[in-house]
């Protein structure tokens, strides 16, 4: 008799991105080009992070522009609506209304061992604000709503990752089983995209120094002149060795673009000089990012069809996110049946 065809349920992955600035080459080598590639194999619901913006200030208008530009971004890289949910953070109100309960299960102490929160208040020190410290709480609501198994996002991440886990499995311990304990998936190569200007702090779409970062946008002009600057050092060989900062990141640069490992990378470059290498880097950026741009301009002039993905998103996300919330409200005792 004819075995029956049994559906093996996809694993579930989110993940997103702040719109703070012009997102650049480190937020796609560590986590965009994932989002991408993990697309067709997961139920993937990709954000853009907006609520997480403003633990910063920032300008009303640009964040609302920004927010649907960076949409379009994933778009133009590859993520395709009708493949994954993509939605922006603020339009799902879930998101809010699932804080407060893990506001109330997170520790003071687990917070203030965040190394994110410790870099941000050194950077916005005159705006060290509550929403700034309890971001790891917004942003493991975003991963447990979706009850998702996998979070692709760079090596910073890891942190707010693991302090999710450990929400949710209080959580679950209190209340009994209400969410999937989710884990990163952080790429090999790429995780960690370092400063071209500094090469020990890691590449930010926010730094004030522009040489410091490529901006996704970048004309091709500028991306060579950025990494023909990049900071090096005297010693003149290319090797893999994380301790010579400057070289290894234009390696891991080189590597991640074109998918191979840094040690072949590095085999690659034996003998070559330091220029050759910037020249090489920069020809491999060009080229990755060249495609993406040409999209990202096409489909910014499709404003209707963009107002319809970001609609459509939302009410996938939200047709999710509120089964989770429900499901929460009643374990802690609310009343969740209006939801
Ligand atoms: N330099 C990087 N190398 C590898 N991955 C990176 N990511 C960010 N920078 C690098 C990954 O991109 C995703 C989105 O990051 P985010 O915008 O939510 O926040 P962030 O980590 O704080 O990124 P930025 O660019 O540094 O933003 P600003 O300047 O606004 O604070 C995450 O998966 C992150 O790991």
């Amino acid at each position: 008799m004819e075995q029956p065809i049994t559906q093996v349920q996809k694993k579930t992955v989110l993940s997103g991105i702040q719109p703070t600035s012009r997102l650049t080459l480190g937020n796609y080598l560590g986590a965009l080009k994932n989002f991408v590639a993990m697309q067709e194999d997961y139920d993937s619901y990709y954000m853009v992070a907006d609520m997480h913006a403003i633990t910063v200030r920032q300008n009303a208008s640009e964040l609302r522009k920004r927010s649907i530009e960076i949409l379009a971004l994933y778009m133009a890289c590859g993520l395709d609506p009708e493949k994954s949910t993509l939605f922006i953070q603020s339009h799902v109100p879930e998101h809010a209304m699932l804080n407060w309960l893990m506001c109330c299960n997170t520790y003071m102490g687990e917070l203030s061992r965040m190394t994110q929160f410790k870099d941000k208040s050194a950077k916005h020190a005159d705006n060290i604000n509550a929403g700034l410290f309890t971001y790891p709480v917004l942003m493991a609501c975003d991963i447990l709503l979706y009850q998702a198994n996998y979070i692709p996002v760079g090596a910073d991440q890891k942190q707010h990752v693991e302090l999710t886990r450990d929400i949710a499995e209080r959580f679950n311990k209190a209340y009994g089983d209400t969410f999937t304990i989710p884990e990163p998936f952080i790429p090999k190569v790429g995780a960690r995209i370092m400063s071209l200007q500094d090469p020990t702090s890691k590449m930010s779409k926010s730094d004030p120094n522009p040489n410091g970062y490529i901006s996704m946008l970048d004309e091709p002009e500028v991306i060579v002149k950025k990494l023909k600057r990049a900071v090096t050092d005297s010693e003149g060989e290319i090797t893999p060795n994380p301790e010579r900062a400057g070289v290894y990141n234009l390696l891991s640069i080189y590597s991640a673009c074109l998918g191979k490992t840094i040690e072949e990378t590095a085999a690659e470059f034996a003998g070559e000089n330091y220029g050759t290498l910037k020249t090489r880097t920069a020809d491999a950026v060009v080229s990755m990012l060249e495609p993406i741009q040409a999209e990202y301009k096409r489909l910014l002039s499709e404003k209707d069809y963009l107002g319809e993905v970001i609609r459509n998103g939302a009410d996938k996300a939200r047709a999710r996110a509120v089964k989770t919330v429900r499901k929460a409200y009643h374990k802690v005792g609310f009343d969740s049946y209006k939801l």
